[in-house]
């Protein structure tokens, strides 16, 4: 079983994925993204589910015409684990 974060590694979040926030209320982190419109969004998520996918990792997330609120936490692991942040940074990579 994958180990939530331990607080050196997530003293170095910030760093690691600055376009993540730290949610409040749950061990997780959160991304929000505005595209030109809902088929840009949607062809976002699509390219994201084939990468959770990959990952067997999956994210938390809701769409609203052209906005997309990502949330990642394991749920095997009851909070923040590494998958979700190598989830993050493949996901920033796509956007990058
Ligand atoms: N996604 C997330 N976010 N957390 C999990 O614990 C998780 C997942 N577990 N995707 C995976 C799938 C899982 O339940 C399978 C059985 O490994």
């Amino acid at each position: 079983m994958v180990q939530r974060l331990n607080d050196a590694e997530r003293a170095g979040l910030a760093s690691v994925l600055p376009a993540w926030q730290v949610v409040q209320g749950r061990d997780a982190i959160r991304r929000e993204l505005r595209f030109r419109d809902f088929s840009e969004a949607w062809g976002f998520m699509s390219r994201v589910a084939l990468l959770a996918e990959q990952h067997n990792h999956h994210p938390d997330w809701s769409n609203v015409w052209n906005t997309v609120r990502v949330e990642l936490s394991t749920h095997d692991a009851g909070g923040l684990t590494e998958k979700d942040v190598a989830l993050a940074r493949a996901i920033d990579a796509l956007l990058a």
